[in-house]
């Protein structure tokens, strides 16, 4: 049977697909690979030269209650047309404009933002609102109502960061609007970082979902931890000073689909090769560096934005003391039993 022509082979295959079948043996090795091939690719945005001014055009363009997000998605290059940044995630930027309100409503994909830039715009989630200062996190839980508004008078833009791939694998998305445009107030800003962010839990709270019960991770606390990492003790090779953000409840990642992490590299400080499973969209927080990933080098700066693809060897090289937020799938990868990394 070795040499069976394959033109026979093909009148096989021509004929067995009208009965939805079709041959293993042809794909086999690009379905079961020996190792991550991931169609993703590295990719950098220059905030400050290139995303920016279009973010400001789109702002004359349309407004965020017509737009319902007035959001521009990092495209993958190598996954243009799936608004995917890498396999599992969506990136974007959202800019509202003073005087404007993104209209809530809630949906099953699960949002992380990650402030850029203005202040003091807020995002409601379930009631509650936070004002946002570039840096900090903000997450909003799978079937959580949020909405969005700016009552100062600068834009506000941030990272959004979704797992509205994830969702789609699983054919599980269901979105509604909410009767107002904007939730009320229920309780006033912080409550969830006081009840639930001081090392504490409320006596007999149980959870009544699998994320974070605190809403709003502010930067100073964050950025205040890493400092002290730094200024007590030694660097890990592959990443600095890093922290991953928690729910406090049960030390998982705040939400199931999405892990987040701000890393610190001091100045002079690279990275040793490092590359894992989970394909990693990495924002500037502070300083100027380079990623090598594979054969390309982006050159950061603040607010850019740049993402690693699954499996793919990188390192980092901060110029001055540098800071890097990340998020990824890793906790889905994880709870799967599929999460692998491969130091140096
Ligand atoms: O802000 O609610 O980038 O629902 C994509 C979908 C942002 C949001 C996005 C959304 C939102
Ligand atoms: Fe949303």
């Amino acid at each position: 049977m070795n040499d069976t022509p394959a033109a026979d082979r093909q009148a096989f295959y021509d004929a067995i697909a009208p009965h939805n079948l079709a041959p293993l043996w042809e794909n086999l090795h690009h379905l079961v690979t020996r190792a991550p091939n991931s169609p993703a690719l590295p990719a950098h945005w220059d905030y400050d030269g290139v995303v920016r001014p279009r973010l400001m055009e789109s702002g004359g363009l349309i407004t965020a209650r017509e737009a319902e997000r007035r959001v521009l998605i990092l495209e993958n290059p190598g996954l243009r047309g799936q608004a995917a940044v890498t396999r599992s995630l969506f990136a974007g930027l959202q800019m509202i404009l003073p005087g404007e309100v993104a209209p809530a409503h809630r949906h099953t994909q699960s949002a992380l933002r990650f402030i850029i830039e203005g202040h003091g715009a807020y995002t409601a989630v379930e009631g509650e609102r936070a004002l946002m200062e570039p840096g900090d996190f903000i997450i909003t839980p799978s079937w959580t109502w949020h909405d969005h508004g700016n009552e100062t008078d600068t834009a506000m833009v941030w990272l959004d960061g979704l797992d509205i791939p994830i969702v789609r694998l699983f054919d599980a998305s269901f979105a509604e609007p909410a009767n107002a445009e904007s939730q009320s107030v229920a309780r006033p800003e912080g409550d969830s970082l006081a009840r639930f962010g001081a090392n504490m839990l409320p006596v007999d709270w149980r959870p009544e979902r699998p994320s974070s019960p605190v809403f709003a991770y502010p930067y100073g606390r964050s950025r205040e931890a890493l400092a002290a990492m730094a200024r007590n003790g030694a660097p890990d090779p592959c990443h600095g000073h890093k922290l991953r953000y928690v729910n406090p409840a049960t030390g998982a990642s705040p939400m199931p689909t999405i892990g987040a992490f701000l890393q610190l590299l001091p100045g002079g400080f690279a990275t040793a090769p490092y590359r894992a499973t989970d394909g990693t969209v990495f924002a500037v927080v502070e300083g100027t560096g380079e990623t090598i990933v594979g054969e390309t080098t982006f050159r950061w700066k603040p607010r850019d934005i740049f993402v690693v693809p699954a499996w793919h060897r990188h390192t980092h090289r901060a110029a001055g003391d540098a800071v890097l937020f990340s998020f990824s799938d890793r906790p889905v990868q994880q709870a799967l039993g599929l999460w692998r990394e491969d130091r140096g």
